[in-house]
């Protein structure tokens, strides 16, 4: 109800809508229109209410709440279903007891803050208030579980499309989960699974997106490696359409690695948005540190390196650095 008179209000920018004209399409009383109206205004939209002409928008808040989000959303699949919480440890542990529970395919959680939010190998990710995307979304992709992890770098097209798209400058990926723009971390994207045998149950799709955090406010320890569509534009950016855009980037990239059965055929579109082939590296992988030359990557996603001595050496999963 909330979502369609935020609508109505928006889609006449600067006028009032009457009281009458909400009632007769909503179907509902005045009294019932005033509540919606006054839960708007306490959430911090600020709506001018005149005797007699109606209710008039006059901004809105920057707020990442179910109302906000399905506002103008076109997607089909993500984002049907959406749970958010001011405060949350981790918008993944949520969307994992959800999925355990029979939550809907495309489940989104998002949070304003995450105070346990985790990045791989169990490290912190930096999810401050009224500043960032911090978001989960259930993925119940019917795909053998060698496929699994691919839907990592499907997911980082999908990111460096819309964040280029919000910005106006070019994003890049760097494998597996990283979206950088000048070398700097912006985005990251944490894959969590269950699967049983060979069957995927469910996967929990995490990314994390620096929206508006102004570059002094990053902690001193990724202050330099660390960056925001913010600092990036040099604009703020509506945290909402953040989300919608990256939702209706994926969609249909993710729908695609499902009925192609896997990530191969969108691996030319991957390669276009990454700047880690080519590069000197340092892989540092669970067995240990490999340094070599970036070559390629295969149709699962597997990173080829060229070690100094010429030889081929396959990575399935590693933190790189440039060098
Ligand atoms: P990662 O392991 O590749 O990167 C983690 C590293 O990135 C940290 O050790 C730190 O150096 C740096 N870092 C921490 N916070 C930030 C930040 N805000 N911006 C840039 N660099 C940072 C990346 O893991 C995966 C992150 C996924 C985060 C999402 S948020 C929603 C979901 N819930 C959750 O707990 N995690 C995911």
């Amino acid at each position: 109800m909330q979502a369609t008179i935020l609508q109505m209000l928006r889609e006449q920018p600067g006028d009032f809508v009457s009281g009458e004209t909400m009632c007769n399409s909503l179907g509902v009383s005045r009294t019932a229109i005033w509540k919606h109206i006054k839960e708007l205004q306490d959430a911090g939209y600020q709506i001018e209410a005149v005797r007699n002409r109606g209710y008039r928008l006059q901004s809105s808040p920057d707020l990442v709440t179910a109302v906000e989000l399905r506002d103008g959303l076109s997607t089909t699949l993500l984002g049907q279903s959406i749970v958010y919480r001011e405060t949350i440890d981790s918008t993944n542990n949520l969307a994992r007891e959800l999925a355990n529970n029979g939550a809907i395919e495309g489940t989104l959680v998002i949070a304003d803050e995450q105070q346990q939010g985790r990045g791989r190998r169990g490290r912190d990710w930096f999810s401050p208030p009224q500043s960032g995307v911090w978001m989960s979304l259930i993925l119940r992709p019917e795909l053998p579980l060698a496929h699994a992890a691919q839907i990592t770098l499907v997911t980082a097209i999908a990111l460096a499309r819309a964040l280029t798209r919000l910005t106006g400058v070019q994003a890049g990926i760097k494998w597996p989960n990283d979206i950088l723009f000048n070398q700097k971390k912006c985005c990251g994207i944490l894959t969590e699974m269950h699967a049983e045998f060979d069957q995927i149950h469910h996967l929990v799709l995490g990314i994390g997106i620096n929206v508006n955090i102004p570059q002094a406010d990053f902690p001193a320890d990724i202050e330099h490696i660390a960056t925001s569509l913010q600092a990036v534009k040099g604009t703020p950016i509506a945290r909402a359409k953040v989300v919608q855009t990256v939702l209706e980037e994926l969609e249909p990239l993710y729908r695609q690695y499902v009925a192609d059965g896997g990530f191969g055929t969108l691996r030319e579109e991957w390669k276009a948005h990454n700047i880690t082939l080519g590069n000197n590296i340092i892989a540092h992988t669970a067995q240990g540190t490999i340094e070599g030359r970036a070559l390629d990557i295969d149709e699962f996603g597997v990173l080829l390196i060229e070690l100094p001595d010429g030889a081929h050496k396959k990575i399935y999963s590693a933190d790189i650095m440039f060098t």
